[in-house]
């Protein structure tokens, strides 16, 4: 469906994105009205300034009979398409978009997008870093923090390097990225998908528009991605940890090797600050998405040679009496903590809990039976952890973080590693991941020695 220019533009959802596509819409003079469930002084003071002007604003969401007036809905990837009225939009031939979408549509410039439950922000960063060392333009963004949309006001790059959710690929339409990546598909977001093959489904999406020419980046030991192969129109470029490709990416003892059509490149594993096999395959999918982008050999060398890792992902605090405290505060999911778990030898005193999505614990018993000294869990998701948990480890609950620490310092003995990787996300208690992972570290800090 095409937009009509002439009708106003309805963006749904006052957060980042949705305030961003307003400010994109004004721009191109178009009539546009923002909606969103909290009221405008609620939207104004989480942003600390007013919303753009010239911008419409109800509070609420379109109904039925606002249908017939819009000629665009610009949906915010955090609410769930249900909330609008579809068929009333259907029905009056208006298109629904996501910001990615909008964003893509206005971008000048090739796009790699990189899609994956975890993984995605390092992979995304590590990509634009070595773009940015290829080529004069480069926008890096999305998911991860500034929206895509704002590219659009920039004039022309070289490459979008773009992290993207499932929730934002609910809602393209004809977005095709150049590259796409795959990382991995576990579950995650089970409040918002009616099961795990929608979540799938919508993860997978990265791939549909994509044709001749275009690269599809996927994990081969994964799965979930494996059996869907198949579906993928690009030219598929895979990447392993665990068995010699005869063309990708693949770990053959300490060497990540790239061999595509007649080239072989060999880069050591050591040359990566960023820990744990994780991120190995972060950076395998790295170098697959930079060569087919044109980032030469030196730029991609260099990069992995010294990016230090995001915050709040596996982050290292400090040592207090013989014992290591992590950060790991990006961990929304039980695939992700998993992850984190397996990239520690050491004996760990896990720190986990927070908004329940209501996922399945369960699959976290096997490493905390391994290789957990015990678990302290807090936050909304406590309660039903604990007992998912029970038997696995010693586990015990807190109310608040700061006791949590104390608790788990208690549990903790030398040479162990206590890591807050919570499995939840974090809005019950923190405004988002990053100030629940900076309270930890206050925390932390603020232990006696
Ligand atoms: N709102 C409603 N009704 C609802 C839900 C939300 O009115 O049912 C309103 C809220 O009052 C708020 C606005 O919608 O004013 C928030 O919109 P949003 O949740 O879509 O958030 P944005 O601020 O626009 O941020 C979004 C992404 N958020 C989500 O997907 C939930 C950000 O990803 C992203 O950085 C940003 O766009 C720029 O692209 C965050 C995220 O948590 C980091 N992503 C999830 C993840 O990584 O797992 C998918």
């Amino acid at each position: 469906m095409t937009e009509s220019l002439e009708k106003m533009v309805f963006v749904v959802g006052a957060g980042g994105s949705g305030v961003a596509s307003a400010e994109l819409l004004r721009r191109e003079g178009r009539a546009v009205t923002l909606f969103d469930e909290r009221d405008r002084e609620a939207v104004e003071r989480s942003f600390g300034r007013s919303l753009p002007e010239g911008v419409a604003f109800r509070r609420g969401m379109p109904s039925a009979e606002d249908a017939a007036t819009a000629g665009l809905v610009v949906l915010s990837p955090g609410i769930p398409s249900g909330k609008l009225p579809l068929s009333a939009l259907r029905a009056a031939s208006v298109p629904v978009w996501g910001e990615l979408e909008l964003g893509y549509r206005r971008f000048r410039g090739r796009v790699a997008a990189v899609a994956g439950t975890n993984g995605k922000s390092t992979v995304t960063t590590l990509i634009g870093l070595m773009a940015q060392r290829a080529f004069p333009r480069v926008f890096v963004g999305g998911n991860l923090g500034t929206p895509f949309v704002t590219a659009a006001s920039e004039g022309a790059f070289d490459w979008g390097v773009v992290e993207v959710s499932s929730f934002q690929l609910e809602t393209i339409d004809a977005f095709r990225p150049a590259v796409a990546l795959l990382l991995n598909i576990t579950e995650d977001h089970s409040d918002r998908y009616s099961g795990f093959a929608a979540y799938a489904e919508a993860k997978m999406g990265v791939f549909r528009n994509q044709g001749t020419g275009d690269t599809a980046v996927i994990n081969a030991d994964d799965p979930e991605i494996a059996s869907r192969a198949a579906l993928i129109p690009g030219d598929i470029l895979p990447f392993s940890l665990v068995r010699d490709l005869p063309q990708g990416v693949f770990l053959s003892g300490d060497e990540m090797i790239y061999r595509d059509g007649g080239r072989k490149e060999r880069y050591s594993r050591s040359l990566l600050r960023i820990p744990g096999t994780q991120n190995v395959e972060n950076a395998m999918a790295a170098i697959a998405a930079a060569r087919r982008m044109g980032i030469p050999e030196d730029a991609v060398r260099e990069v992995l040679s010294t990016f230090q890792g995001l915050p709040h992902r596996v982050e290292f605090v400090r040592s207090l009496r013989g014992v290591s405290w992590y950060n790991d505060s990006k961990r929304t999911n039980v695939g992700a903590v998993l992850k984190a778990l397996e990239g520690f030898s050491e004996t760990v005193v896990l720190i986990a809990g927070g908004k329940d999505k209501g996922v399945d614990f369960k699959p976290l018993r096997d490493p905390l039976s391994r290789k957990a000294r015990g678990a302290v869990l807090i936050g909304e998701a406590r309660g039903r952890m604990q007992s998912e948990l029970a038997g696995a480890a010693p586990v015990v609950t807190a109310d608040t973080l700061a006791d949590a620490i104390r608790m788990a310092a208690g549990m903790a003995q030398p040479g162990d590693v206590v890591v807050f990787s919570p499995a939840c996300s974090s809005f019950d208690m923190f405004k988002n991941f990053e100030d629940r992972g900076e309270a930890f570290r206050a925390a932390v800090r603020d232990l006696a020695e």
